[in-house]
């Protein structure tokens, strides 16, 4: 919880090294070794999945602050809102995948953004829209350009939001150039969370990745620059870990550039105490002006995204449920609710910041997430009970899930933007990304021509799991060899997929099928807009 007045910049008593590792300030770190942090086996226990952790898994005044913050817990990301305000259009450096002049309400990827405002304007749409959504209960600073590189406009929303809305947690991103000289005012000001990006920590990959950077009242360019920024992000890193701020890294995993390099970058961080290693795919379309788009720098497909995330097991906890926002992002993570947010709106809606009404309503939200968790753990045990008497086997596999929240089954597959990607093995399940797709159903009536794109999208995975599905998807999945299953339309998720996974692993020992390996997948570079939501 924030306070109401200014904090104090003095440290805290203790460190934050990652979930678990709690340090008092002057203690050692624990440094992995150089061939332990990493393993090709992913998806194995908690070390791979640190934005699942529960108040289990951490100290309380941690989970304190990540347990309402939909980023920094990916159970979190189900029930609790975050928005963006574009407060900060400069930026200190150029990154190859980067144009701020891009505007289009048809995308939505960071650095893009429809409206830019002052101070003043960005609070009063905070303190709306929290009137509004009670569950948001996130503001981060995330652009257009670099939060730290308008520093004014950022810690001056802060300020007068923390005087106005003092509930509200704070969150900056930031490439994290200025990151050093700003540490103090990101702790004077209760900014808990803060994001850096960091796409290398060799400055021959970094040259390839940024042409310039402005430091030091110059331009500097090449290697030169990479080493500057690199050395920056490092210190910046070092300074908030020993403040106790929750440090998450985002990393663009950019193919033939820095893929195996950011297994590197993980062991890195993690040294550094980073919470959270949130490695995300690269956009890059032509038509977005970019120079990796217009140089052909292709994206990732999803096994090459899942295969170096996987890599990075026993590294730094890997956040995985990242949906690329905009800077000017408003709602639930996966839905963009800034178009009834809009400046001409806001100047028209009457504000009532009713703090005991959003403390009461978020206090219901924990009752029923709780209750979710506590049902979720036991229907995970009943079936992990039941996957015991069948033989044993290593079999692991990908299945797509409609969920429209809650934690189960519960969409129509023609109702979907985007699938949630569990791997499911006879030990666990694990959430390990989303896809998006083009909605099927457009207006009362199924576009088949839509069904390739979504088949793309989720080609790796041996099932998808549907409240219902219609006859024509139905047969085009099954043809493209993804099994349509409604039979667990409404079960809690887990226990969905683990149902789903007994059942194939029985018919697979009796003989009645062939297990067969998936081909990849196409993250789609596009994204779905707040109006093409069914939400
Ligand atoms: Fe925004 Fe970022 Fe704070 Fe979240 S987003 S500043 S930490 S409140 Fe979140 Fe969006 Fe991914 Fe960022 S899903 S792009 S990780
Ligand atoms: Fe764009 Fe952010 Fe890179 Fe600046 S730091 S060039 S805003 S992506």
């Amino acid at each position: 919880m924030q306070s109401a007045s200014p904090a104090s910049s003095t440290p805290p008593a203790v460190a934050f090294v990652g979930i678990g590792q709690i340090k008092r300030l002057g203690d050692p770190l624990d440094i992995p070794a150089p061939s332990g942090g990493c393993s090709t086996e992913g998806g194995e226990g908690k070390a791979s999945c640190g934005s699942s952790g529960g108040p289990e898994d951490m100290p309380p005044e941690i989970w304190e602050k990540v347990k309402n913050h939909p980023c920094y817990s990916e159970e979190a990301h189900h029930h609790y809102a975050r928005m963006h305000v574009a407060v900060a259009p400069a930026c200190n450096i150029q990154c190859n995948y980067c144009n701020r002049k891009y505007d289009c309400s048809n995308e939505s990827r960071p650095g893009v953004v429809s409206q830019k405002l002052t101070p003043e304007q960005a609070v009063k749409k905070v303190v709306t829209v929290a009137s509004e959504i009670p569950q948001m209960t996130v503001l981060g600073i995330a652009g257009p350009g670099d939060s730290l590189a308008n520093p004014k406009k950022t810690f001056d929303t802060f300020r007068m939001l923390q005087e106005q809305a003092p509930d509200i947690k704070l969150c900056l991103s930031t490439n994290g150039l200025a990151l050093p000289d700003l540490v103090d005012e990101i702790c004077r000001y209760n900014i808990d969370h803060v994001t850096i990006t960091i796409n290398m920590v060799d400055p021959e990959v970094g040259a390839k990745i940024y042409p310039w950077i402005f430091w030091d009242h110059r331009r500097i360019t090449g290697i030169e620059a990479a080493r500057i920024l690199h050395e920056r992000q490092m210190l910046g890193l070092e300074m908030l870990t020993a403040r106790g701020v929750l440090t998450k890294i985002n990393s663009v995993l950019i193919p033939g550039v820095n893929d195996q390099h950011l297994i590197e970058v993980n062991r890195e961080v993690k040294k550094r105490g980073a919470f959270l290693h949130n490695i995300m795919p690269l956009i890059s379309e032509a038509e977005h002006g970019t120079v990796f788009g217009l140089t052909g720098q292709r994206g990732p497909t999803a096994q090459e995204l899942k295969a170096v995330q996987d890599a990075c097991a026993g590294g730094a906890n890997l956040m995985r449920h990242c949906r690329q926002c905009r800077a000017d992002a408003v709602g639930l993570l996966g839905e963009d609710r800034s178009e009834e947010f809009t400046q001409d709106k806001i100047d028209q809606m009457e504000v009532v910041y009713d703090l005991d009404r959003r403390r009461s309503y978020q206090e219901q939200v924990e009752i029923e997430r709780q209750a979710q968790h506590q049902a979720k753990q036991m229907a995970l045990q009943m079936a992990l009970a039941g996957a015991s008497a069948l033989p044993v086997d290593d079999l692991k596999l990908l299945v797509a899930v409609a969920t429209q929240g809650g934690g189960r089954v519960n969409e129509h597959f023609g109702h979907v933007t985007e699938f949630q990607i569990y791997e499911v093995s006879a030990q666990q399940t694990l959430f390990v990304g989303h896809r998006r797709v083009d909605l099927y159903c457009q207006g009362g009536y199924g576009d088949d021509e839509q069904l390739p794109s979504v088949v793309r999208a989720i080609n790796d995975c041996h099932a998808v799991l549907v409240s219902k599905i219609g006859a024509c998807p139905r047969d085009e999945l099954s043809a493209a060899g993804i099994e349509p299953v409604d039979a667990y339309a409404g079960e809690f998720i887990e226990k969905a997929v683990l149902g789903w996974f007994n059942d194939y692993r029985s018919r697979v020992a009796s003989g009645a099928l062939v297990h067969q390996h998936r081909g990849d997948a196409q993250i789609r570079q596009g994204a779905f807009t707040g109006a093409q939501q069914a939400a």
